[in-house]
């Protein structure tokens, strides 16, 4: 974003709590972190140099990988001179006299602005329950999300994990086996597909530059914003066998791949195909783990495959419950009742441990917006707008809240597609918008309440008519006691998505509205 809008010739400045650049990637340390995405499409897609520059070890991306890619493009398009690192920004206030919004920051600093853009990120504010005890607890304790920039040796420890989400699942089958004992504290089993890392060879390596702009089409051109093709779209006509055999060459093939069997928004829609697939996975698992009653504990049965984020299986997740110095414990049946100073009481036992990680996700999609104290037109704050839900035009405006786009907003596809893709098409389109406004010598963009409600009904109803509400997940808000529950993304894909949003810019914008203010000073280039 900071790219573009340099290069329309205004001035920028971004905030960032972080002391570098990089994010989720920056912060998200913990052993065995790595992205879902395969490499060569986790990454800008707008500038050919960066590609030719730049080469992906490996066929997913491990986080220092990630991390160095991000500072390379930071010094490579001269980015950090116009990033304020180590600020907070604490609160935003729309002036409607000026039409101008006042950031201001955990150090005081005020700052008056035209567009106020947050790249917040959908995943960004940590959650940990509060359990009772934990200031007892005489151990270390840590959260995936915030882990220390140091290797933590574990080898002596008796290591409790809490949560088996994404990143539950990629620390504990890094960390099984490197510490003295590992606890495993599953509330809800998951679907873990292979991802079948491996390094990247040269030749396929050329390949893939040889044939980057036609990979980029397809993605941009795709429900999830990534190039997988699939041979049926749907299993219609196809007997059991042959659904089977799509299912296990898609195994093979692991990773999102797998979710390319069949048409990932049919696979999400026909409860039928979805328990075929659910039950071809439970088997799997059935299957790697030697202890029945073990396998029927990781063996998810209460929500349909790809109503939750679709974790990845690196590392041979599964076999790491078939070790002797692994346990795992079902909080489901006994739940954690307090953290004790030697460990963690659950309904029916006591686990002695050194350290606790807490793999317990995010108050995601809206967490870090409201974080943030941001009030608009008539002195409404944003918090009371979306107290029963957040409400936005496309995820890209919010009405009552003039000159603000939100990168990646609720109700728009981020989480449910890769997200670089998303992330790029939101940029260009926020920028084309400014350079539009600047072209027209418009001073304001806001989205029309009718707008809004529309795109609000039509992203539930979208959602509704998946298999999404059957899943207690952060995609519904359900793993923050006390929030709203209401699905934030937007799951009528990418590519439809995209020619939404470029019908509304060809349309002069329709759904928002554009004027001018006459008595507005002007702010120079901002
Ligand atoms: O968080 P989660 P995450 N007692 O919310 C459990 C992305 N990501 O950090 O399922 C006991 O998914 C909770 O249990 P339950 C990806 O989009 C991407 O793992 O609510 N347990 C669950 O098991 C992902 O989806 C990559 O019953 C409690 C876990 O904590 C998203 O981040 C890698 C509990 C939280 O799982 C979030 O993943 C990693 C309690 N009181 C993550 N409270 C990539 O590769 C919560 N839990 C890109």
């Amino acid at each position: 974003m900071l790219h573009r809008l340099r290069e329309l010739g205004l001035s920028v400045r971004v905030f960032e709590k972080g002391d570098g650049v990089g994010g989720t990637w920056y912060w998200n340390r913990y052993p065995g972190a790595r992205c879902d995405s395969e490499s060569h499409i986790y990454c800008y897609s707008f500038a050919e140099e960066l590609h030719e520059d730049w080469e992906w070890s490996e066929r997913y991306p491990e986080q220092p990988e990630i991390l160095a890619y991000l500072q390379f493009v930071a010094d490579r398009l001269d980015l950090r001179r116009d990033i304020e690192f180590e600020t907070e920004v604490t609160s935003a206030t729309y002036d409607e006299s000026s039409s101008t919004w006042t950031v201001e920051t955990a150090d005081g600093e005020r700052v008056s602005t035209r567009f106020f853009i947050t790249a917040v990120g959908c995943l960004s504010k940590p959650f940990r329950p509060d359990f009772d005890g934990l200031d007892d607890f005489e151990g270390e304790w840590y959260h995936t999300a915030r882990w220390p920039d140091e290797e933590i040796d574990f080898g002596d420890d008796h290591v409790g994990v809490i949560g088996t989400g994404s990143t539950g699942i990629q620390f504990i089958s890094e960390v099984g086996g490197r510490a003295d004992h590992l606890t495993v504290f599953q509330r809800t089993p998951n679907y873990a597909v292979p991802a079948r890392n491996r390094p990247l060879g040269d030749e396929e390596y050329a390949d893939i530059r040889a044939n980057y702009d036609d990979i980029w089409e397809r993605a941009r051109d795709s429900r999830l914003g990534m190039p997988f093709d699939w041979e049926q779209h749907t299993a219609f006509n196809l007997s059991d066998e042959e659904i089977e055999e799509v299912l296990e060459e898609r195994w093979q093939q692991g990773g999102f791949r797998f979710l390319h069997a069949f048409e990932p928004g049919y696979i999400l829609s026909n409860a039928e195909i979805n328990e075929t697939i659910s039950e071809f996975i439970r088997e799997k698992i059935r299957e790697k783990v030697d202890d029945p009653e073990t396998a029927e504990k990781l063996v998810p049965t209460d929500h349909p495959y790809g109503s939750k984020r679709p974790p990845m299986d690196y590392n041979d997740y599964y076999g790491t419950y078939n070790r002797d110095d692994v346990t795992l414990v079902d909080v489901d049946e006994a739940p954690i009742e307090a953290f004790t100073p030697d460990g963690i009481r659950t309904a029916d036992d006591h686990y002695d441990l050194d350290t606790v990680v807490f793999a317990t996700g995010f108050d995601a999609m809206t967490g870090a917006l409201l974080a943030i104290d941001i009030e608009g037109r008539d002195g409404q704050t944003l918090e009371a707008k979306w107290e029963a839900g957040p409400r936005t035009y496309l995820g890209l405006g919010i009405h009552g809240f003039p000159n603000l786009f939100t990168i990646t907003g609720p109700q728009s596809p981020s989480v449910l597609t890769n997200m670089p893709m998303a992330i790029e098409q939101h940029v260009e389109w926020i920028a084309d918008c400014i350079a539009y406004m600047d072209e027209q010598g418009y001073d304001r963009i806001e989205a029309t309440e009718d707008a809004e409600t529309q795109w609000v009904q039509n992203t539930n109803m979208l959602a509704e008519n998946m298999l999404f509400s059957e899943a207690k997940s952060w995609y519904r808000g359900a793993n923050v006691p006390g929030k709203t529950q209401v699905f934030t993304p937007f799951p009528g894909g990418l590519d439809n998505y995209r020619e939404i949003c470029d019908r509304v810019a060809g349309d002069d914008y329709d759904g928002f509205e554009l004027d001018r203010v006459d008595d507005a000073p002007t702010v120079e280039g901002r």
